[in-house]
């Protein structure tokens, strides 16, 4: 599979702050520590491209412009294929259909009105049983329309039958066609999941 090549836009607490909408997007959700850093950097094979680790920018969404070949100086502004965007982690306790008082105010319009929001990547911990706050978070993506993916991580910590109670499990809670199995440390599932990708954005196989 031949790489997409990153660059980091900005980090936005704000809608007046998003970039413009631009070519298609994929947003990245999920709790602290589900593997959401480790699994977009399998997708993108490089470590440049997380910075939640950076103060400031963990509650904020951070916006990467995708490229299908190496950035180059003469043409910064080269023309992106693609997008993601990755939101702030953590508990989505009191995530429900109205507006919750632990998501920032930005998130929820982000995820409503953006235009060029192509496909939500749910991350969910395969080891663990799904929680009910993953399926608020589901719920409220389909309530507002959303086309969306679970993404079961770590599946590399499961045995062969782990893997296939959970990718049960987690086909029940959240439907068959919207679930696959992962792991950032084998990099399984990943070309399923840059799949999904490349056919919510509409963009064809890589070259
Ligand atoms: N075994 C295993 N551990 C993982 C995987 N992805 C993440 N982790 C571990 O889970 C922890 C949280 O990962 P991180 O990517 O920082 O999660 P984030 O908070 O969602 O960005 C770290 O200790 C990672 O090493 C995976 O695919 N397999
Ligand atoms: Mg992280």
């Amino acid at each position: 599979m031949k790489r997409m090549y990153p660059r980091f836009l900005k980090s936005a607490t704000a809608a007046s702050q998003f970039p413009p909408p631009g070519p298609p997007e994929i947003a990245f959700l999920g709790r602290s520590n589900v593997g959401k850093s480790s699994l977009m950097n399998a997708l993108l094979g490089s470590k440049q491209a997380h910075t939640s680790s950076t103060p400031g920018r963990t509650r904020a969404i951070n916006f990467f412009a995708l490229t299908d070949a190496p950035p180059r100086r003469d043409q910064p502004g080269r023309h992106a294929q693609l997008m993601f965007a990755d939101l702030p982690g953590y508990g989505y306790a009191k995530l429900s259909k109205s507006v919750s008082a632990q998501w920032p105010e930005f998130i929820e319009p982000y995820l409503r009105d953006r235009p060029t929001l192509a496909l939500c990547v749910c991350l969910v911990d395969s080891t663990i049983p799904p929680k009910a706050s993953d399926a608020q978070l589901v719920e409220f993506l389909s309530s507002v329309g959303r086309n969306f993916l679970v993404a079961g991580t770590k599946a590399d910590r499961l045995s062969g039958n782990g893997r296939a109670q959970a990718l049960a499990s987690l086909r029940a809670a959240f439907g068959a066609e919207h679930v696959l199995l992962c792991s950032a440390k084998t990099g399984a599932g990943t070309k399923e999941l840059w799949q999904a990708i490349r056919d919510a954005a509409e963009i064809g196989p890589p070259r």
